[in-house]
């Protein structure tokens, strides 16, 4: 029922309803929570007297990523409690950077700015009924101390008890809940043992148990100065392990001695009984030099101290669970404290039910204690729609029900992390946020595993469906690989455009087109031109036995309107030029190969722009006309013809910021007045066709129109709403005219009259379609030609400029986990084909459709391997969206045949199945390995 309903609000209201009466097994008092660590998202490393700290020298030095600015969290902390406020969490999980407060780490370097900083972030929680859990060190060591030693200078442990001191006094007020230290292991056997951590020591014999044992003792230290004042706060200790379990059952002793090696160090004196585990001791004892252990040794006032020295156990399970295999002392070239341990372990996946196993193992080891789990979170590489992680956190609260149900007493849960943040040891590579943080501008958007938290919190922990919008169902299928055939009729194809191979540019009579005009004012890269191109003019023979080669069926080329009309004008008419084009139809119906053919690939007739081009109302008879002659021509040949192809570049890029021929810059009004034109040009061509040749060739005419992608950013009603907007602008500017019921989107008058409006004009900038043109635009097509590449996510936004761009009140932005291709707008993703083509099933009433274009743009190389992925993962996308949707798709054309001159980008970017060598005057073709797959697909019709 609920998985119906797509209003956000109404989600909301429901499962208030739907909850209230269940109870929780987790109890009516539980910290549902969010942690965070200051060195991770603060940034400001040296703002406001900030001092240096071990992190800060370490990635100073070791070069590449580091937290210097991050998500700048030091100014951005009402913006972070403001989600945690979204997400509903009642309890957040901070890290106080020592440095901050104390810069050089003694009491005497007092810095008030960062005092105040967590001052106000603890008012701001708290005065958003969010209770403050901060956590004294993580990690970040004043670099100050460092210099002394640091964790290996037991001087360390007083100023960590000062230090404790005094932030008890500042904000024990309103700090009721107290974490020492975060992951102490860390510290220790990274920090010191294989120094992949700061400050980067690598010692493993004995450094590691040094540091170990001072920071037990800091921490019972402040353990005990904080009870002495507050007797009802809560302080405690948040340790982090593997769960190891035995590879065999002979290995069982293996797996508890690694358990005991790792947590069992920290938690046998804090929740033990006050000392080392046994094990340790015994073997590291056998180990050392006589009567010198390197394990260090407590004082039995310590062992009284550390007992029973935390009021919870916090634990982070690590991502990975380890299968223990023994290997008592065997493993060179371990040495220190992984000889000590005498365990291999492999890291294997997490499964069901190891959360739930290593707190049963807590629960009997160390008295039952009070437990916090502290998600250590499943990292990626930041997708907005983490289904993967959505699925781990799943999985996790079902472990921890589990673990509820075995008597284990689970007070809180803290989800990591609140935000995308500067990861230890892979820096920005990899992601933990709730939140996705876009670290160029620090905009935060809400992932889908916050979406799914924040209702997991409302069902108080119980298993529930999640809305489908929450992750839509096309993203949640994209790695379901459909093996299946496509329908027995399906067209495949591969495209090129006549600038982009023909060269012979004035060969024969041919006019000048405004991209010879362009090309020749330096405006591609490097002065590049089309002049001889891949010198199709001449090689036309060879390319069509490299069409037949692939084993398509069908061919979609470009006329030169300047080739066959040099100015345009049915009184130029040239008898070369057409005669190129019968020849070329000619060879590909020999081969037994179908043409499919645009008649305007963005080389208007130069003689045409000095008129105005698409800008000039009259454009639409002379396109008219030029349709007819080529109607007239090749029609008894020709069967399949778009009109135009991506009506969009031409108006936007063309004449909207001028970045393509002609040049020209109108982005507020002649762009829409090009588009407005480009239709009535189709919409004329299109019935002429329809009227005087189609009863005798029975042939079909569409336009092709480009369209990425545009998925909304986060599922915010606002961003769903402009996400569609988006699309709208792009793809329904052309398609509702001719697809749809024959106007402008709704939406785009809309839009375009209102900031109309607010710039102080008394009409809109978009024209207005009469009633009769309404009529003639609706139903002007016998399929629909779709060109697509890429996907964008799309933020509803207020923008202020009075444009194309600007009126749709929105930005757009990628998403980190999509490879990019050697083109800056071409990133892969290839759910969109699927998306994009349910969304023209949805509002064009499932037109038959070709996509007309579709590839992927590299450096040339032969084993293209990227281009092969691309193919194979779209088309297969292209597949589910027939089988699954039931599309009406009827072919697919691969972008391109050969690589070619790829307009402003020169000879600079490759999308040809074939390769041409552009050096070598005869222009040489040889085909890649996309081109040996794309027959393969093509032979099989599909994926066996
Ligand atoms: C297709 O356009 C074209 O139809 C085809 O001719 C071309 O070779 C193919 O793409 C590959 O690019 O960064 O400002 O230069 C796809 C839509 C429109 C996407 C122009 C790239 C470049 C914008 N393209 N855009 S810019």
């Amino acid at each position: 029922m609920r998985t119906e309903i797509t209003s956000f609000c109404a989600v909301l209201v429901i499962s208030v309803f739907s909850t209230s009466a269940a109870t929780s097994v987790f109890g009516d008092v539980f910290a549902w929570g969010v942690s965070s660590a200051a060195y991770q998202i603060e940034g400001a490393w040296n703002a406001d007297g900030k001092g240096p700290s071990i992190w800060d020298e370490f990635t100073h030095k070791r070069g590449g990523d580091n937290g210097d600015d991050s998500a700048d969290g030091y100014h951005r902390y009402r913006d972070h409690v403001m989600h945690l406020k979204e997400l509903k969490v009642n309890h957040y999980k901070f890290s106080i950077s020592w440095s901050r407060v104390l810069p050089d780490g003694t009491i005497s370097s007092r810095n008030n700015a960062g005092i105040e900083y967590y001052k106000n972030l603890v008012a701001e929680l708290s005065s958003n009924g969010i209770e403050p859990v901060a956590c004294l060190y993580q990690h970040d060591l004043p670099a100050a101390l460092q210099k002394y030693g640091g964790w290996m200078n037991e001087t360390t442990i007083d100023l960590f008890e000062t230090y404790s001191r005094m932030m008890f006094t500042e904000l024990g007020n309103s700090v009721k809940l107290w974490i020492t230290m975060t992951s102490p292991w860390n510290d220790a056997f990274r920090g010191h043992g294989d120094g992949s951590f700061a400050p980067g020591i690598s010692q493993p014999e004995t450094a590691p148990y040094i540091v170990a044992h001072n920071l037990i003792r800091a921490h019972s230290r402040a353990y005990h100065a904080y009870k002495e004042g507050h007797p009802q706060g809560k302080i405690g200790i948040v340790l982090n392990t593997d769960w190891q379990k035995p590879a065999a059952a002979a290995d069982t002793d293996a797996a508890t001695r690694g358990m005991q090696f790792s947590l069992g160090w920290f938690a046998q004196p804090i929740f033990g009984n006050g000392d080392y585990p046994e094990v340790m001791k015994t073997r590291i004892d056998t180990s050392s030099p006589e009567g010198k252990s390197r394990l260090p040794t407590f004082t039995s006032q310590e062992i009284t101290q550390n007992r029973g020295s935390s009021d919870f156990f916090g634990i982070t399970k690590e991502k990975l669970t380890l299968s223990v295999v023994d290997n008592n002392n065997n493993m060179p070239p371990s040495v220190g404290y992984m000889k000590d341990m005498g365990i291999r372990g492999t890291v294997i996946k997490s499964s069901e039910g190891d959360i739930s196993d290593l707190l049963l193992w807590i629960k009997n080891t160390f008295n039952n204690p009070v437990i916090h789990m502290l998600d250590a979170g499943l990292s990626g590489c930041g997708t907005l729609y983490d289904e993967d992680r959505l699925q781990a956190m799943k999985q996790t609260i079902a472990d921890l029900r589990t673990a509820v149900s075995r008597g284990i007493r689970l007070a809180g849960y803290f989800a990591a992390q609140l935000l995308d943040g500067f990861d230890w040891t892979e820096g920005y590579k990899v992601k933990y946020g709730l939140y996705h943080v876009e670290f160029g501008n620090k905009e935060r958007l809400q992932k889908a595993s916050a979406r799914y938290y924040l209702t997991l919190i409302q069902h108080q922990g119980n298993e529930f469906d999640y809305p489908k919008y929450f992750v839509p169902e096309v993203i949640r299928q994209k790695n379901d690989f459909l093996r299946a055939k496509f329908p027995p009729d399906f067209t495949w194809g591969v495209a090129t455009a006549a600038y982009q191979i023909e060269g012979g540019w004035n060969a024969d009579g041919k006019g000048p087109s405004i991209w010879d005009t362009f090309a020749h004012d330096n405006r591609l890269a490097y002065s590049q031109t089309g002049d001889v191109a891949c010198d199709s003019y001449h090689k036309y023979r060879e390319d069509v036995q490299n069409v037949k080669r692939l084993g398509v069926s069908h061919y979609r080329f470009s006329i030169a309107w300047s080739r066959v009309l040099p100015d345009g004008r049915v009184t130029s008419l040239n008898k070369a030029g057409v005669d190129y084009y019968n020849n070329l139809i000619d060879e590909l119906l020999a081969n037994g190969i179908t043409p499919m053919v645009t008649l305007y690939h963005w080389d208007l007739p130069q003689a045409l722009q000095d008129i105005g081009g698409f800008q000039n109302a009259s454009i639409a008879d002379y396109f008219n006309d030029y349709a007819r002659v080529c109607f007239e021509q090749f029609g008894d040949r020709v069967q399949l013809w778009i009109t135009f192809n991506e009506a969009f570049v031409v108006s936007w890029l063309g004449y909207g910021i001028g970045v393509f021929a002609p040049g020209i810059n109108s982005p507020a009004e002649g762009v829409y007045q090009v588009a407005h034109n480009i239709i009535r040009s189709h919409v004329k061509a299109y019935h002429t066709y329809d009227k005087l040749f189609k009863p005798h060739y029975h042939g079909k005419v569409g336009i092709t129109l480009d369209s990425d992608w545009k998925e909304p950013a986060t599922s915010s009603a606002m961003d769903r709403y402009a996400a569609e907007r988006a699309l709208q602008f792009k793809l329904g500017w052309f398609a509702n005219p001719i697809y749809g019921n024959g106007d402008y989107p709704a939406v785009m008058k809309q839009y375009v009259g209102m900031k109309s409006r607010e710039e102080g004009r008394n009409s809109s900038r978009l024209p207005v379609w009469s009633e009769e043109e309404i009529k003639i635009n609706k139903g002007s097509y016998d399929f629909f030609g779709l060109n697509h590449y890429t996907t964008q996510y799309v933020v509803d936004n207020h923008d202020n400029r009075f444009t194309y761009e600007g009126d749709q009140d929105l930005y757009t932005k990628v998403d980190d986990c999509w490879p990019g291709s050697r083109a800056d707008w071409l990133k892969v993703n290839p759910w969109g084909l699927r998306s994009l083509l349910r969304w023209i099933r949805d509002r064009y009433n499932n037109p038959p459709l070709y996509v007309t274009e579709n590839g992927f743009g590299d450096n040339g190389e032969l084993d293209d391997q990227g281009r092969i992925s691309y193919y194979r993962s779209y088309t297969n996308e292209m597949l589910k969206a027939i089988h699954h949707d039931q599309c009406n798709v009827k072919g697919y054309m691969a972008w391109s045949l050969m690589d070619n001159l790829e307009w402003t980008s020169g000879y600079t970017i490759k999308f040809g199945l074939y390769s041409v060598n552009f050096t070598d005057p005869n222009r040489p073709r040889t085909i890649k390995e996309s081109g040996k797959f794309f027959t393969q697909l093509v032979h099989d019709n599909g994926y066996n």
